[in-house]
């Protein structure tokens, strides 16, 4: 076992690489605390100055925020940069061009394979593919507030059809491209998407995604639901490539289009929708404690000024960086630090198409060598999978062009940390473990490099604008050293601002646990020097591999299955993927208890949510431990679920309803075989 979830020395400190302090943009602590003081103090100087380094079609009359997150005073809302028009799209790529950065390379697009036909594009380039992508998208019929939902691999036509959307007005819904049929139609039914942007197929390592045939699938799944998509357009990645046969689709004549035709006769430029500030810029859906999935909206000005902030101070960006974020566009981390943050500040980055495995552990490594990357940002699962391989695989590429590492995700545990440190790092970059979540938009708790010491496992202090509290169960905040419930006192810019179409679920989602305080989810420590530590989260939310997974979601994937009566699911430690997913299952009356369904229960999660959420254990429940009121008592399953079950202490079971459950699922523990 790594030292995952173990007591960790909070004591250990990394002091800031001095040739790095030398240049950064926040040099010292005193520095960053007479920033910080200012983002809260005076947000109308500190946001506003940086704000107007953009484009205001319509300058804004009023900084923020202005906001209520007490339900007792009315609705919770929020807004900031208030009577402003501008345009996220604008201000990624006309403006850098204004600036005479059009033939800075933008993108280099790195396929999965390496030896395909890899490409540059520079920033005059990219706003071209944008342009035409925008034309085409009006032409459709797509205006001002439509939703777009895109399922695509991670090609330039992923950030290009974002920021096309962005451009014209549209919102985007970007659905992961691990994400099942089932799941893609729900998004898709939810969004009211009428155009949906896709792609023939891709390879992730040496196997095939059908996307196009799940897109086929997910329309006949919505139109069963009762909406239908309108147009379906076809990114042919795998068209003409030695590929080409092992993506198996159909064509709907009227629907489909490939993307080339769709595109193709377009101009190569296009107007601008000026849109307001608090405009719908995206939607992005992320697992919950219960239900379904919430659509996170984001809107536009908040937004611009969070992610370009954080990417200028967090990774220290500057000019001269090459900058490689190893997260898909499908999840929040590729939003923010793939298509808008460092497109606000003029970067260079890779776009990263295929696996960290493929064709060899190194590859990562040889892509940090072969770009001259400077600033690498990855998820502690990768480091922890990376580290299995040893130092070898890592060592013989030459990444003395690095100076900058990040982690996000999940809590970093201080042994990978330090390996990252040590190994990748060469003992002379600097570690940045950004804590944030897909509702926040970008960094909430993070180092910033110049300034801070590090401590392995911290996610260290709060960003510009961001003020934490922590709390106790009774919702007191706590002062000094101590440990509770993770809240924000007031929204930093770039927080959502509603669920899509559901504002009283988003208000109950976040802001009813705690009055006047938006909740995290998350368990926090703050030590005697005032460093934050994550300590997961306090929901029924699971993070695997860095993905959310809501355990309700596994739940009604599995007792969607004809045989299952009832299902509970619950995270364990796991070594690689941080947490694993553990499922009790209870059959209906009169069923045999057969191991040979087990893989088939898998299969069905695969396929009503993804491959990323299949359950690494099952363990058959002829009984669920339950309360007299009928709760399931979820922290004796959590702990039956540990490898050392049975020498675990279940504290008081004596509330159970039935306690002899709990010695029949000891008795036919899965780990016991
Ligand atoms: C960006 C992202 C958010 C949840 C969050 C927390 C966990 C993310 C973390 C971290 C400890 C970090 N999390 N980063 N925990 N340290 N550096 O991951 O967004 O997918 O919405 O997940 O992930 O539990 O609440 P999202």
């Amino acid at each position: 076992m790594s030292d995952f979830n173990q007591e960790v020395d909070m004591s250990e400190m990394f002091k800031v690489p001095e040739q790095l302090r030398a240049k950064a943009h926040v040099k010292s602590m005193e520095e960053y605390r007479a920033m910080y003081k200012a983002s809260i103090e005076d947000p109308e100087t500190f946001w506003g100055d940086m704000a107007r380094e953009f484009h205001w079609e319509t300058p804004f009359t009023k900084v923020g925020p202005t906001f209520n997150f007490d339900r007792a005073k009315g609705p919770v809302h929020m807004s900031w940069f208030d009577g402003g028009k501008t345009n996220l799209a604008y201000n990624c790529l006309d403006r850098n061009i204004e600036k005479g950065l059009g033939d800075r390379m933008a993108i280099h697009y790195e396929c999965n394979d390496m030896d395909d036909q890899h490409a540059s594009f520079t920033y005059t380039q990219v706003l071209e593919l944008v342009c035409k992508f925008a034309n085409a998208l009006k032409a459709e019929g797509v205006t001002k507030g439509d939703r777009v939902s895109i399922y695509l691999p991670m090609t330039v036509e992923l950030p290009a059809a974002m920021l096309a959307c962005a451009r014209i007005g549209a919102v985007h819904s970007v659905v992961f491209g691990g994400f099942s049929a089932d799941a893609l139609a729900g998004r898709i039914v939810d969004a009211q998407s009428k155009v949906v942007i896709t792609a023939d197929g891709v390879m992730r390592a040496t196997k095939p995604v059908q996307l196009k045939s799940i897109t086929d699938k997910a329309c006949e799944l919505a139109e069963l639901q009762g909406f239908k998509v309108e147009r379906v357009v076809c990114v042919g990645r795998l068209k003409g490539t030695p590929y080409a046969d092992q993506v198996k689709h159909d064509w709907v004549e009227g629907r489909d289009v490939w993307c080339n035709d769709f595109i193709g006769s377009q101009p190569a430029t296009c107007g601008v929708e000026w849109v307001a500030s608090e405009d719908p810029l995206f939607m992005l859906y992320t697992s919950g404690s219960t239900g379904r999935p919430k659509g996170v909206l984001h809107t536009t000005a908040g937004y611009m000024l969070g992610t370009f902030a954080t990417m200028k101070y967090v990774f220290d960006y500057q000019m001269e960086d090459t900058f490689f974020c190893t997260a898909d566009c499908g999840w929040i981390t590729g939003h923010s630090y793939i298509t808008y943050g460092p497109m606000l500040n003029g970067a260079t980055q890779v776009l990263f198409e295929g696996v960290p495995t493929h064709p060899e552990v190194d590859r990562f490594w040889k892509i940090c060598a072969k770009y001259k990357v400077t600033t690498f940002y990855t998820a502690p699962t990768a480091i922890r999978a990376l580290m299995k391989s040893g130092e070898e695989p890592v060592t013989r590429n030459d990444l003395s062009s690095l100076r900058l590492l990040g982690s996000v995700g999940e809590p970093i545990n201080p042994e990978a940390w330090k390996w990252y440190h040590r190994v990748v790092g060469g003992g002379r970059c600097a570690i940045a473990d950004t804590y944030w979540q897909t509702e926040t938009g970008s960094h909430l708790l993070a180092p910033l490099v110049g300034a801070v010491d590090c401590k392995p496992g911290s996610a260290c202090f709060p960003f510009f604008g961001v003020e934490v509290a922590i709390l106790d169960d009774k919702g007191v905040e706590l002062e000094g050293e101590c440990s509770g419930s993770l809240v924000l006192r007031r929204p930093p810019p770039s927080m959502m601002r509603s669920l899509y179409g559901d504002h009283q679920r988003f208000e109950e989602a976040y802001f009813s646990q705690f009055n006047g305080y938006y909740f995290t989810g998350d368990g926090c420590k703050r030590d005697k020097d005032g460093y934050y530590w994550l300590t997961g989260r306090m929901d029924d939310v699971i993070n695997v591999s860095g993905h959310r997974i809501g355990t309700a979601e596994v739940e009604s994937a599995l007792v969607a299955f004809p045989n299952v009566a009832e299902a509970a699911v619950v995270g364990f430690p796991h070594d690689i993927k941080g947490e694993g997913i553990y499922c009790y299952v209870t059959l209906n009356e009169g069923e045999e208890y057969d191991d040979a369904l087990k893989p088939k229960l898998k299969q069905q999660v695969r396929e009503m949510i993804g491959a990323f959420a299949t359950p690494d254990e099952i363990h058959w429940a002829p009984g669920l431990p339950k309360t007299r009121s009928g709760k399931i008592m979820r922290r004796v399953l959590r702990k039956i679920a540990l490898p050392d079950y049975l020498t675990q202490d279940l504290g008081d079971t004596s509330t159970l309803a039935d306690p002899s459950v709990v010695d029949v699922l000891k008795a036919n523990h899965p780990r016991a075989a």
